[in-house]
C-alpha cells in the first residue's frame, strides 16, 4: 500500500487572465483563461498518510504552518477524503523554489503538486483532466499548471467540465522582472470578490475576456507571437483596469511596473519585440521570442531583478521525497 507520494509541479502565467468566479463553492471561472506553465520556480509537495489518527499538518518551507495556510490544505484534504471514502489524516510537507521575493504566487504550483501527490496515495483517478479538477478546488490557476507548456482552462458548466487542457501554440519566452518584492494586502481570491460586487466594468471585462480567449486560440493555432503579445498585453491592461475600478479601489500596479509597461513599449518602437503581463501583484513579464529573450532581460534589467522563464512541464509525481522539519534541513 502507497502511504506517501511527492509531486513536483510550476507556477503559470496567464495571457489570458483568469479573474471572477461564477460559481466560488466548486471555483468554476466567469471565463476561460490561457497560460505558459513555467520552467522554474517548481514547489514539491509530500503528501503522507498518519498512521496515528492525528490532525493534517502541514510544513511549508521547513517550518510547520498553522492559521489560513493550514485550514485551506485541510479543507482540500477533506474533499479527497470524501471522494476516496477515506478517513486517514495526512502530513504535507511542501517547499517552493521561488527565489525569496520574488513576487510569483504559489498558490497555482502548490495546490497542483498537491492534487497529484494526495490522488496518488488517496488512490483517486490520475489522470491529467481529473488532476486538472481536483486542483482546480484548491486554486483555480492550479488546475493549469498540472497541463504541460500551453494550456486552455474551460470555464465549463459544472465540475466535470471545468478543467485545463494543453494546446499547441508557438514558442514563447518571458522576462520576470520584479520591482517590488513585497506582498500584497488584497488577495486575488478578496479582489475578485470586489471587482463583481462593485465594478461598474465586471460585466464588460467578461465579455472581452471571453472574446479574447477565443481570439488567443487562434492566434496560437496560427503560431502568430505578434498577435498573441499584443491579445495578452491588452488583455492584461484590462484585468488591472477592471481591478481599479473597484470600491475601495485596488491597484496592484505600481508606479515602477507602470515604468516596466513603458520600457516594453518602447522596445517595440525600436524594433525588439515583447509585450507586457501582469498578474495580481506589482511585478511585470514580458513575453517574447525565446531568440529575443536575453536582449530584452538586457534591457529591462535596469528596472528590477530579472529572470528569463521557458515552456515547462506539467505537475509530476517524482521519486524523491521532501523531508520532515524535525531532522533539520528540507531538502
Ligand atoms: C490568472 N490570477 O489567470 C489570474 C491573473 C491572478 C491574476 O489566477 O481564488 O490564486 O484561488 O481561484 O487562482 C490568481 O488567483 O485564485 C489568478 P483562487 P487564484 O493567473
Amino acid at each position: 500500500m502507497t502511504i506517501d507520494a511527492t509531486a513536483r509541479a510550476h507556477p503559470n502565467m496567464a495571457l489570458v487572465k483568469y479573474w471572477g468566479k461564477r460559481d466560488e463553492q466548486i471555483m468554476l471561472p466567469s471565463t476561460g483563461s490561457l497560460s505558459m506553465t513555467l520552467d522554474e520556480f517548481p514547489t514539491t509537495t509530500t503528501v503522507q498518510l498518519r498512521e496515528d489518527h492525528g490532525p493534517d499538518v502541514l510544513e511549508l518551507n521547513g517550518a510547520v504552518a498553522q492559521g489560513e495556510p493550514l485550514r485551506r490544505v485541510t479543507r482540500f484534504l477533506d474533499l479527497v477524503r470524501e471522494r476516496a471514502g477515506s478517513e486517514a489524516r495526512a502530513v504535507v510537507r511542501s517547499r517552493n523554489e521561488v527565489p525569496t521575493g520574488a513576487g510569483l504566487a504559489s498558490s497555482a504550483s502548490g495546490f497542483a503538486a498537491l492534487a497529484t501527490a494526495a490522488s496518488a496515495v488517496y488512490e483517486l483517478p490520475q489522470d491529467t483532466r481529473s488532476l486538472s479538477r481536483l486542483a482546480r478546488r484548491g486554486s483555480g490557476s492550479a488546475c493549469r499548471s498540472i497541463i504541460d507548456r500551453m494550456a486552455v482552462w474551460h470555464a465549463g458548466e459544472d465540475d466535470a467540465t471545468s478543467f485545463a487542457e494543453q494546446i499547441e501554440a508557438p514558442e514563447l519566452a518571458m522576462v520576470v522582472v520584479v520591482v517590488d518584492a513585497g506582498g500584497k494586502k488584497v488577495s486575488s481570491r478578496e479582489a475578485m470578490r470586489l471587482t463583481a460586487a462593485t465594478s461598474p466594468f465586471a460585466a464588460a471585462w467578461r465579455a472581452s475576456t471571453a472574446r479574447t480567449l477565443e481570439e488567443m486560440l487562434a492566434a496560437c493555432r496560427e503560431g502568430d507571437v505578434e498577435r498573441i503579445g499584443e491579445l495578452a498585453e491588452t488583455n492584461a491592461l484590462r484585468m488591472h483596469a477592471v481591478i481599479q475600478s473597484t470600491v475601495p479601489s485596488v491597484r496592484y500596479l505600481r508606479g515602477a511596473s507602470v515604468g516596466v509597461f513603458d520600457a516594453i513599449e518602447q522596445l517595440r518602437a525600436d524594433g525588439l519585440q515583447a509585450w507586457g503581463t501582469a498578474d495580481a501583484g506589482p511585478n511585470v513579464v514580458a513575453i517574447t521570442r525565446p531568440a529575443d529573450a536575453a536582449a530584452v532581460a538586457d534591457a529591462l534589467a535596469g528596472h528590477g531583478e530579472v529572470r528569463v522563464v521557458r515552456p515547462g512541464p506539467g505537475a509530476r509525481l517524482v521519486d524523491e521525497r521532501v523531508a520532515p522539519v524535525s531532522t533539520g534541513e528540507v531538502r
